[in-house]
């Protein structure tokens, strides 16, 4: 039992006075309650609290003036012979063949006026309606102004429809007067069926033991007691107990007060009405508990989702792309030129992967909407992996929130999954994977490359032409010697050896950048993925938990009193 249920249950309002505002604030919490939760409970467990919220709206808009009280029991207990004395005339007809009262008759005391649209609401048929005001009563009735009195068909009846009747009226009036007679004033039915559910409106209940003449007199108090045990059982302590005897206008007094001071008091509606509060709030606290929930998804879960993201991605394929692509271009650009060409032939990996992206101006919008890379489809394995990830990070978010609760953040979760892989291979397409631009050192290395391949190339020209001018007899050319080295092979060989040392000497370092380029592509993959995990996932559940939040909240304030 949480606090709030706990704080109601126990509450008996007494002659506390229910204050309007503060009435209306509380039906407002649970409007917002409603609000917060719709969706994510199952409708049929707030069906409750909407009709109370709907009802008490309309009643409330209806006269205020006005007190509506009903007469409820078992068939014969006498309710038609109350509603007749109190209202001085014969109304409602008084049988000896059970039941009597089919229909609901309602007695206005005062003009019939705004007493019409809360009886069009309750129902009663304007046929059975009468007006207690006769100019004859002067102001005998003054005292009752104001009091719509219902007298109900039989609770206990054998006729479905009276039941049926009996239950749409006694979730509408402001109050009831429960009428038992000395036979069967120890029902069951009355007791399980009716007043114990009634235990929440004990401040507009009132209990009446009717046919008090039938008793020999000192069989009455034995008869009172018992009964007034049986209420305490029922949870309607200090509930009023009066006896009456509505063949005699002395035996009425007591009821008649009963009923002045509720009409003047004008407070019975808005009492019945926090009851129904009361009622709707405990229902729904046992919906929302008192579980504190994590704040937001729990860390650990946060990043087995993003690391199952990250896999079902593609993200170490990419990098490990990238890491291939790095060296091909470097190698493209810094290798030796005589074997460049060969080089380029083979195609570069990450274009393989239609990667980067179409993140240029040419892009088409429309491809960006679909699968824009050719990067695999996620293996079955890490489809489940992924699966179980967003799984947990639900079941953690959840925490111990009570029932219905946990589904709904299983469901906020898993709520945009098919959209997930697009949004993934667009996060991929659109991730900068450091690759664009070339460095300079590739361009200085690739320039130095070049230089030494001139230089041989101009070595190997100049021998060339030192053979073919030999070899047509034509005067040699000029060989200048450095050291005992003649110029021109020292520049086709010192060219070739040099290109190829740079090359060697590049080599080690290209694989070092690469592994780095990897790393930060990799990192970079694995923050895009990790948005994709939070748009499609977290923040969904962020909503629910938010709303769990909200609900609670509305609920604290809807047991306010
Ligand atoms: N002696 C005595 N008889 C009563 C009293 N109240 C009602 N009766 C009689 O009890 C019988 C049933 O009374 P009704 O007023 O018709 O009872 P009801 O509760 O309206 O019955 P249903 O309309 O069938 O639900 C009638 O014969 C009444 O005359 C009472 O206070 N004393
Ligand atoms: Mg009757």
């Amino acid at each position: 039992m949480t606090n709030i249920t706990g704080r109601l249950r126990e509450a008996f309002r007494g002659d506390q006075r229910v204050d309007a505002d503060a009435l209306i604030a509380r039906l407002d919490a649970v409007r917002r309650f409603l609000a917060a939760v719709d969706g994510l409970l199952p409708d049929a467990e707030l069906v409750p609290a909407h009709t109370v919220v709907e009802r008490a709206g309309t009643r409330l808009a209806l006269s205020r003036d006005h007190t509506v009280v009903a007469l409820a029991g078992a068939t014969g207990s006498g309710k038609s012979s109350l509603f007749n004395a109190l209202a001085r005339l014969e109304l409602s007809p008084v049988g000896v063949r059970r039941p009597t009262t089919g229909v609901t008759h309602a007695c206005v005391w005062g003009p019939l006026e705004g007493a019409n649209r809360l009886l069009d609401w309750t129902g009663v048929l304007p046929r059975h309606r009468f007006v207690r005001e006769s100019a004859l009563d002067a102001d005998d009735e003054s005292a009752l102004h104001g009091l719509i009195l219902l007298d109900l068909p039989d609770f206990d009846s054998v006729q479905r429809s009276h039941r049926l009747e009996v239950d749409r009226l006694l979730g509408l009036v402001d109050q009831v007067v429960w009428v038992v007679d000395p036979q069967k004033y120890a029902d069951r039915v009355i007791h399980d069926n009716y007043l114990r559910e009634f235990h929440r409106h004990r401040d507009v209940t009132l209990v009446v033991l009717n046919q008090a003449d039938r008793l020999p007199p000192a069989e009455l108090p034995r008869v009172m007691d018992d009964l007034r045990r049986l209420l305490d059982s029922d949870g309607l302590t200090g509930v009023p107990l009066l006896a009456t005897t509505a063949i005699d206008p002395a035996g009425m007094v007591g009821l008649r007060d009963a009923l002045e001071r509720t009409v003047a008091e004008r407070q019975a509606a808005l009492r019945r009405l926090a009851g129904d509060v009361d009622t709707v709030v405990v229902g729904l606290d046992e919906l929302v508990g008192s579980a504190r929930p994590a704040g937001g998804p729990d860390d650990g879960a946060v990043a087995g989702l993003n690391r199952a993201l990250a896999d079902a991605a593609g993200v170490p394929a990419v990098s490990e792309a990238v890491e291939r692509a790095y060296r091909h271009r470097a190698g493209a650009t810094t290798g030796w030129p005589v074997v460049r060409g060969w080089r380029r032939l083979r195609p570069d990996p990450l274009r393989r992967l239609h990667l980067p992206g179409p993140v240029g101006a040419d892009a088409d919008p429309a491809e960006s909407l679909v699968a824009a890379t050719s990067v695999p489809d996620p293996t079955v394995a890490q489809r489940s992996a992924l699966g179980l990830a967003i799984r947990a990070v639900a079941d953690r978010a959840a925490g111990d929130l009570p029932a219905a609760w946990p589904t709904a953040v299983t469901s906020a979760a898993r709520s945009r999954l098919d959209d997930m892989p697009d949004a993934l291979d667009r996060a991929i397409a659109g991730t900068d994977l450091g690759l664009d631009r070339q460095p300079v050192w590739w361009r200085v290395v690739g320039g130095v490359q070049w230089l030494v391949t001139l230089a041989a190339a101009v070595g190997l020209g100049w021998l060339v032409l030192g053979y073919a001018l030999r070899i047509l007899g034509l005067p040699a050319l000029d060989n200048p010697m450095v050291g005992q080295v003649p110029l021109p092979t020292l520049l086709l060989l010192g060219g070739l050896l040099a290109g190829l040392l740079v090359a060697a000497l590049t080599r080690p370092v290209i694989r070092w950048a690469a592994r780095r380029a990897r790393a930060r592509a990799r990192q970079r993959l694995t923050v895009r993925v990790a948005e994709v995990g939070e748009e499609y996932v977290l923040a969904p559940v962020r909503i629910v938990l938010g709303s769990y939040a909200q609900a609670r909240d509305a609920l604290r304030d809807a047991a306010r009193r």
